[in-house]
């Protein structure tokens, strides 16, 4: 950009979407989606387990009471969800040095070394945070449960991962269509470690900032096909980085077998593929690298409608607003 001028907030078009300026706001954005819950779906397998329901119910409570600034709550993991996650560590320890990319290898390293990731009990969310907080400056911040697409992108920008706190049914360890911290922990949470990743990420909540429903749909497909469940090549093998995928081990051998397509990423095209989140996905997209995708995703970013472009001071934790005419 040639010349660039701060915009104020009274230069900014009333059509524009209300958005958080500091992650303070954030306590602005924890909207729930409802969907797939245990009190609402006979499919859940927590459905017809009371104590299951009101563990739920406990855990959704402390989050909803969480605000900017407060340390991330202890939760004392009881005996049953120690052990939904030895079942879902060990299957991860086994798969992902073949199957996940070398960034998640590294940083799941790291992680054991730290003495953060056990295979004998759930590490807590504060413990991550300030692992993560050293690595990229990544943190973390409970949620109730799925975020409104808006509210869960708008909190990568400021590099703050909005993360589930309470563990899947043991009945199905191995796969669920909700986020659970298990998800969080083994998909995420090793890669927000990996600097490139983190950029990335950070990337799409920039993005999203003051975007159109039409275009925050758009930029959570993107989301969905590359951070959830995305692909990429590595000295011409396809590993998963997903991390949908590296949670959740069935799906993990689902998307390298040959029973899905793979397509290449590219984010126009990408956008509009049309997902569903219940089932394993018939159609994946592999990207060359992280720096790769990240390339196209900024290109494929400046043709979006938004009249401003939005960047993170870092010495101020707020966003930025500049004019991009
Ligand atoms: N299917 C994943 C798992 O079982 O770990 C969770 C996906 C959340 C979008
Ligand atoms: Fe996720």
């Amino acid at each position: 950009l040639a010349t660039v001028s701060l915009l104020g907030e009274d230069n900014m078009s009333v059509k524009t979407p209300w958005f958080p300026r500091h992650a303070s706001e954030l306590d602005n954005c924890n909207h729930l989606m409802t969907k797939y819950e245990p009190d609402l779906d006979m499919n859940h397998p927590g459905f017809a387990d009371k104590e299951y329901r009101a563990r739920r119910k406990y855990i959704a409570e402390v989050a909803f009471a969480y605000k900017y600034g407060d340390p991330i709550p202890y939760i004392d993991y009881t005996e049953t969800e120690n052990k939904t996650w030895q079942a879902v560590f060990k299957t991860v320890k086994e798969l992902m040095p073949k199957h996940a990319c070398s960034e998640y290898n590294r940083a799941f390293a790291k992680l054991e070394e730290a003495g953060i990731f056990v295979p004998e009990h759930l590490p807590q969310l504060e413990e991550m945070n300030n692992f993560l907080k050293g690595q990229t400056g990544f943190t973390l911040r409970p949620a109730a449960g799925l975020l409104t697409s808006r509210d869960f992108l708008a909190s990568l920008a400021f590099r703050i991962f909005q993360s589930t706190q309470y563990v899947r049914h043991v009945n199905s360890p191995f796969h669920t269509p909700e986020p659970d911290c298990i998800h969080e922990l083994l998909g995420h949470m090793p890669l927000l470690a990996d600097p490139s990743f983190a950029q990335f990420s950070q990337e799409i909540g920039l993005a999203s900032l003051g975007a159109s429903d039409e275009e925050i749909e758009k930029l959570s497909t993107v989301y969905w096909f590359t951070v959830e469940f995305g692909l990429c090549k590595e000295k011409g093998v396809v590993k998963a980085y997903g991390a949908g995928l590296l949670s959740a081990y069935g799906e993990l051998l689902h998307a390298l077998s040959d029973k899905p397509e793979h397509r290449p990423f590219e984010p126009a095209s990408t956008a509009i593929q049309p997902y569903q989140d219940q089932e394993y996905q018939p159609v994946y997209f592999v990207a060359e690298s992280f720096e790769d995708a990240k390339d196209k995703f900024r290109r494929w970013v400046s043709t979006m409608s938004r009249p401003f472009e939005v960047r993170f001071n870092p010495h101020t934790g707020r966003v930025e607003m500049l004019d991009s005419v």
